[in-house]
C-alpha cells in the first residue's frame, strides 16, 4: 500500500526515486489563493477543494484520491474538471507559473498508480470533456474529446457499423485519452495494433500552457505539412501524462467484421498453448482476432465470482488452463466451417492439444465467454488484494514465471490464507504478454518485499519487458532500468526536461525525475 509511512521506508532504501525534489525547485502546494484564481477559468462545480472558500470534506474528494484497486492514495486538496481546451491551457499557464504539480485523470482505471498524486498534486480529471468532435464513416477518422469513455466512442460509430481499434474490460469507465496516454493494449491488438499505428493525431496542452494542435485525420502525413518531421504525437502516446495534458485524439476506427465468433478450449497441458497457437494461426490465418490464455486458478476466480459462462465440471475436468480464441471475418458460415475444421482436427489428432472446446452458439453466449476473460480483473478485485505484474516474457516461459513466483512466495512463508492466497496467471498470448497477479489478503510491506525486485529480476532473466501494456506508473519507476537501456532511460529524462523543465507534469510517474 503506498502510504506515508512506506514512502518514508523507500527514501531510505532508494533514495534515488525522489530525486526529483532535490534537483529542481520544490513543488508548490495549492493556496486559497489559487483557488481564487481557478474560479476566473471554470465554473464553480468544476472546482472541487477541501480548501477555502467550498472547503469541501475530504471524503468528496476521496474517489479522485483513490485508485481502481485501492493500492494508491494521493492527498490533493483540489480536483479541477475542465470542460474545454482553453481551461485547461489557462489552468496550466497558472500552474507552470506556480510550480503546482498536476496529475491528469481520465477515468482512473490504471492498475499502476499513475492517475492519483504521489503527494498532494492538484488533479485535472477530463470526465468533463466529453464531446465527439467529429466522424467520418467513410474513412473511419473519429476526433474526440479525450475525456469521452471508450464504451461511450463503440456506441457512438456502431450505427455506422464501425469499432473502435481497442477493447479492455475497463471499457465502461476508461476515458480514449487514458488509454492514449498509457498506450492500452487490451483484447484487440492482435487484430488492429497498437495506438501508435491507430492514432492519426492529438491535441496536446503543453506544462506551460501551449496548446499542440496535431488533430489530423489524415493517415499519410510526409507531405510538407505542419506535422511532417519528428512525428510528435507518438511522444505523448504512453508518456502516462508526464509531458502534457491530452485534450482531443483523433483515432482510425476500423469497419466492423461482419462476422464474429469465439470458442472456449480446456487444454490437458500448458505445453499445448504454443502448438495450440502455432495450429489456429495456421487454420484461420486472417480471421483471427484474439488468442487469450486462462490458467486454471484464473478460471476457477472467474467462475467463482460469476463472471461469464462456465463450462461444464465434467469438460473441465484434467484441464490445466484454457484458452479463448476469436474469430472476426466476412462470413459467419464461412469462418464456422474453419472453426469447427480446426476443432475436429485438434480433437482427432492422436496426442489431442485440447480436452474440449465449446463454440459460442448466440450473441449471448458470445458475450458471456469474453466476460468470462474480461471479468478475471474484477474477479480478483473481489477476492483480495491484488499485485498486478503486467509482463511481456516469452509464451513458452508462462506457466514458469508463476510457478517461479508461487514457489517463491512458498518458501517465504507467506503462501497462505492470512498472506497471499493465490498465484495466478492469464493474458494476451498473441502479444506475449503474460499478467501476473497475486492475490493477497491484503498489502502488506513484506509481501512487497518478497515480490520486487524479484518478479523484475525473473522477467529480465527472460529477456522480458517489466511493462507490457499498463505503463510504469509510480509503481515501476524507479525500475525502468530492468526495461530499458541507460541511453534510452537518460535519453527521456532529457526530453522530459525539455517539454517540462519545471517537472510539473505527472511528478514521480514514469521516471524518478
Ligand atoms: P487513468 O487511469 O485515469 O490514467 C492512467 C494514466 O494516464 C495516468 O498516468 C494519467 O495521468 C494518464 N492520463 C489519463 N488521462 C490523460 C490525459 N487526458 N492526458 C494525459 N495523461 C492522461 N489496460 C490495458 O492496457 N489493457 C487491458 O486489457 C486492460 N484491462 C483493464 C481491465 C480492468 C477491469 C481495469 C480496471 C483496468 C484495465 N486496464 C487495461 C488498465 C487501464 O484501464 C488502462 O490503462 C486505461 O487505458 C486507463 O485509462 P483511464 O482513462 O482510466 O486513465
Ligand atoms: C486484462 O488483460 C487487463 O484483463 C488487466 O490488462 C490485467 O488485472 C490485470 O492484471
Ligand atoms: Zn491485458
Amino acid at each position: 500500500m503506498w502510504t506515508a509511512r512506506t514512502a518514508a521506508r523507500r527514501l531510505v532504501l532508494s533514495p534515488r526515486r525522489w530525486q526529483h525534489t532535490t534537483s529542481r525547485q520544490p513543488l508548490s502546494s495549492v493556496t486559497p489563493e489559487d483557488i481564487a484564481h481557478f474560479a476566473k477559468i471554470l465554473p464553480r462545480n468544476a472546482i472541487l477543494s477541501t480548501l477555502p472558500p467550498s472547503a469541501l470534506p475530504s471524503s468528496e474528494i476521496e474517489q479522485y484520491n483513490n485508485d481502481w484497486m485501492g493500492k494508491y492514495h494521493g492527498s490533493a486538496t483540489t480536483v479541477l474538471r475542465p470542460q474545454t481546451t482553453q481551461q485547461v491551457s489557462e489552468i496550466m499557464k497558472w500552474c507552470y507559473e506556480r510550480r503546482i504539480g498536476v496529475v491528469p485523470q481520465g477515468g482512473n482505471t490504471g492498475l499502476v498508480g499513475g492517475s492519483v498524486p504521489v503527494k498532494d498534486e492538484l488533479i485535472l480529471n477530463l470526465g468533463n470533456m466529453s464531446k465527439v468532435r467529429s466522424f467520418d464513416p467513410v474513412s473511419g477518422a473519429l476526433v474526440a474529446d479525450a475525456g469521452c469513455i471508450l464504451e461511450s466512442l463503440s456506441e457512438y460509430i456502431a450505427p455506422h457499423n464501425h469499432i473502435m481499434p481497442l477493447d479492455l474490460g475497463a471499457k465502461g469507465s476508461c476515458q480514449i485519452g487514458g488509454n492514449v496516454a498509457t498506450n492500452a493494449g487490451g483484447l484487440r491488438l492482435l487484430r488492429y495494433g497498437s495506438l501508435h499505428g491507430t492514432v492519426l493525431g492529438l491535441e496536446v496542452v503543453l506544462p506551460d500552457g501551449t496548446i499542440l494542435d496535431n488533430l489530423t485525420t489524415i493517415r499519410k502525413d510526409n507531405t510538407g505539412k505542419p506535422t511532417s518531421g519528428y512525428d510528435l504525437k507518438q511522444l505523448f502516446i504512453g508518456a502516462e501524462g508526464t509531458l502534457g495534458i491530452i485534450t482531443g485524439v483523433s483515432i482510425l476506427t476500423p469497419p466492423a467484421p461482419q462476422a464474429t465468433n469465439n470458442i472456449i478450449l480446456a487444454l490437458p497441458r500448458f505445453e499445448n498453448v504454443l502448438p495450440l497457437f502455432k495450429t489456429a494461426r495456421l487454420h484461420l490465418s486472417e480471421i483471427l482476432s484474439a488468442f487469450e490464455f486462462i490458467d486454471r486458478e484464473a478460471y476457477e476466480l472467474a467462475v467463482k465470482h460469476g463472471q461469464g459462462r462456465a463450462l461444464g465440471e465434467d469438460e473441465v475436468e484434467g484441464a490445466q488452463c484454457f484458452v479463448l480464441l476469436e474469430t472476426s471475418g466476412g462470413k459467419k458460415e464461412h469462418d464456422e466451417e474453419k472453426l469447427t475444421t480446426l476443432l475436429e482436427s485438434l480433437m482427432d489428432a492422436e496426442d489431442p492439444l485440447i480436452i474440449t472446446g465449446v463454440l459460442s452458439q448466440s450473441p449471448t453466449q458470445f458475450a458471456s465467454l469474453w466476460r468470462l476473460r474480461e471479468g478475471i480483473t474484477e474477479a480478483v478485485s473481489k477476492e483480495g488484494k491484488a499485485y498486478k505484474y503486467d509482463i511481456s516474457v516469452p509464451l513458452a516461459s508462462f506457466k514458469d514465471v508463476v510457478d517461479t513466483t508461487r514457489e517463491h512466495l512458498r518458501k517465504n512463508g507467506l503462501l497462505h490464507a492470512d498472506a497471499v492466497k493465490q498465484v495466478i496467471g492469464y493474458g494476451h498470448v498473441g502479444d506475449g504478454n503474460l499478467h501476473l497477479n497475486i492475490v493477497a489478503a491484503a498489502y502488506t510491506p513484506e509481501i512487497e518485499a518478497a515480490l520486487e525486485p524479484f518478479v523484475y529480476e525473473l522477467v529480465a532473466s527472460y529477456n522480458g519487458s517489466i511493462s507490457a501494456e499498463h505503463g510504469l506508473g509510480a509503481m515501476k519507476a524507479h525500475a525502468i532500468h530492468y526495461s530499458k537501456s541507460d541511453v534510452a532511460v537518460d535519453m527521456m529524462k532529457r526530453i522530459k526536461q525539455l517539454l517540462d523543465p519545471r517537472g510539473i507534469m505527472n511528478p514521480g510517474k514514469v521516471l524518478e525525475v
